[in-house]
């Protein structure tokens, strides 16, 4: 079986900064990504910029500045944002390159050339801020988008339409034979229920009343829409229809390469109806899994600015180190349902899984081996008693489950799994007492035995937590005096690797957080004034 994966973020609209949203998405596709990696997958991990758009052009005027001055200082702010959280993005698209510009333009002629696509008048009611057209019933009698719920104004305009009735049979071929294309499932019944049930209309593809877009050669004053523009993204950064294309070959043409976008709910309809379609038009493979994570709320509501409740990402990441970030947004929201940020639930969840369980875990073992052997770990000799039998049982498992959840895109769920293993640990320590067995010379076998069955769990778990601690992991392996040359996931899933290791204890890499302090300040930072949470 191929090893490849090719993993995507939505891409973002630079109309203004960045939240923990965003960071949100992005950071759980790097822990996938990274994941991946650590596991041998060659594997292309895509975030980027969808930059045309009425939308952008309005704000760029209200500024007073060109759209593209206005993209390129958003940009940075994201690019910025991707560097605290440590982001290790292969690419960075932004849709106004002209590797991707020329390619839509050649991917429109395609259509228009197949009659694909078709020039007609268009009128209907338009989200601005959707950039999309709704029909009567969709808007209601108030007017107001069935997406973000903001009022609609109705206008007519020439354009291009996609011929959707064409696909539609294929389509649907694809979501029978391809269960789980749309994950969490219940997202498909959605898709078929209220989208294409109902009658799914031929999709409008160009727009008239603005610029700010990629021009249809075709046809003057037509700028291509939005979502054609912004979707095909996924192949323009891999190099599809240009001279260099040896990474789309590498991994987009490759049938046993996974392809996964992950989005959230509010772009469902895109990735799963339109994307296909178009790519059938191109008569390119369809993506393997299009995974739509939840959205993450606060107490009132959506994060908004006006709301006062959006949470600064780098103070955050500042004060509490990127690495403890990273774990709360993997960890504390299921990935794929909608969670709830609360300032309560974040430093309790750091402090009981990072202090109290895995950086308990790390300073006792470290101590015990210093203590009894002076910090050289002893070999692995068998599975001693049932307590060894039974924590070398739950590391086997571990692997196991933690490979096929994360393979199922269930982060959440595969590092619960690993916080059971070190959970398993510290109350294997207990029942264990090796401060009984170490004053019984009868019992140093066992005490030998607890010391690496410890050690041998921490290099697991240490590893299996790489992908979202990428600074601290390798402060455990140094803890546990693992070489640089043999930190490797083979290593770490081998039972007893870590024998004749000389452990170094350093310094305590999760302290414990005083609740009402940290509760205080991260209320602070929401109230932060604007300047200072801009990300
Ligand atoms: O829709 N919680 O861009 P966008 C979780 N350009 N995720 C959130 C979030 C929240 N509160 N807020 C935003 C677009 N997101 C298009 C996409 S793709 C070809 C084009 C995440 O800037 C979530 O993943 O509105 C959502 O789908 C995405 O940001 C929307 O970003």
């Amino acid at each position: 079986m191929s090893k490849k994966f090719y993993i995507t973020t939505p891409i973002y609209y630079p109309s203004a900064s960045p939240h923990l949203g965003h960071a949100y998405c992005t950071t759980l596709c790097d822990i996938i990504a990274r994941g991946k990696r650590m596991r041998g997958f060659d594997t292309f991990f895509l975030t980027g910029l969808d930059e045309h758009g009425e939308k952008i052009q309005k704000n760029a005027a209200a500024k007073g500045i060109t759209p593209q001055a206005f993209v390129d200082g958003v940009a940075e702010t994201f690019t910025s944002l991707w560097s605290t959280m440590k982001i290790s993005n292969d690419d960075f698209i932004r849709t106004t390159q002209e590797r991707h510009v020329k390619t839509v333009e050649d991917i429109f002629s395609r259509f228009v050339k197949n009659d694909d696509v078709y020039l007609s008048s268009y009128k209907g009611w338009y989200c601005v801020h959707e950039e999309s057209y709704w029909t009567e019933t969709q808007v209601g009698d108030e007017h107001l988008c069935p997406e973000c719920g903001r009022p609609v104004e109705e206008k007519e305009e020439g354009a291009y339409f996609f011929r959707c009735s064409k696909y539609l049979d294929r389509l649907l071929k694809y979501y029978d034979e391809n269960p789980t294309f749309i994950v969490p499932l219940g997202r498909k019944a959605e898709m078929v229920n209220n989208f294409i049930k109902p009658g799914l209309n031929e999709l409008c593809v160009t727009r008239t009343t603005f610029d700010w877009g990629i021009p249809v050669k075709e046809a003057p004053g037509h700028v291509i829409y939005v979502w054609l523009d912004a979707l095909t993204n996924y192949i323009t950064a891999l190099g599809y229809g240009q001279e260099d294309d040896s990474k789309f070959k590498n991994y987009w043409e490759d049938p046993d390469c996974e392809v996964v976008h992950v989005i959230g709910a509010d772009i469902t309809r895109f990735h799963t109806i339109y994307w296909p379609m178009f790519l059938d038009a191109m008569e390119l493979r369809k993506p393997s899994k299009v995974f739509v994570h939840g959205l993450m709320m606060m107490k009132d509501g959506k994060m908004s600015k006006s709301k006062g409740n959006v949470i600064p990402v780098p103070p955050l990441v500042e004060h509490y180190g990127v690495d403890s970030v990273r774990y709360y947004l993997a960890r504390e929201i299921v990935f794929g349902q909608d969670g709830q940020f609360t300032p309560e639930q974040f430093v309790e969840r750091l402090n009981a899984d990072l202090s109290n369980n895995f950086g308990n875990l790390l300073n006792r073992t470290v101590s015990m081996i210093a203590k009894y052997y002076g910090g050289a770990t002893p070999e692995y000799k068998g599975d001693l008693n049932d307590l060894d039998k039974g924590l070398h049982e739950v590391f086997n498992k571990t692997i196991a489950a933690y490979e096929v959840m994360s393979d199922d895109l269930k982060v959440t769920e595969s590092y619960a799994a690993v916080m059971e293993l070190v959970s398993a640990a510290n109350k294997y320590i207990e029942e264990s007492a090796p401060w009984a067995l170490a004053k019984d010379p009868a019992k140093a076998d066992e005490l030998a035995s607890c010391m690496q069955h410890l050690s041998s769990v921490i290099f697991l778990a240490g590893m299996l937590l790489s992908p979202i601690f990428v600074t601290k992991s390798e402060k455990v392996f140094d803890q546990l005096g693992v070489p640089a040359d043999k930190r490797t996931y083979e290593n770490a899933c081998t039972f007893g690797s870590t024998g004749g290791l000389v452990v170094c204890k350093g310094e305590q890499l999760f302290p414990r957080l005083d609740v009402a302090l940290e509760v205080e300040f991260i209320k602070n930072l929401m109230a932060a004034p604007k300047e200072k949470a801009a990300a």
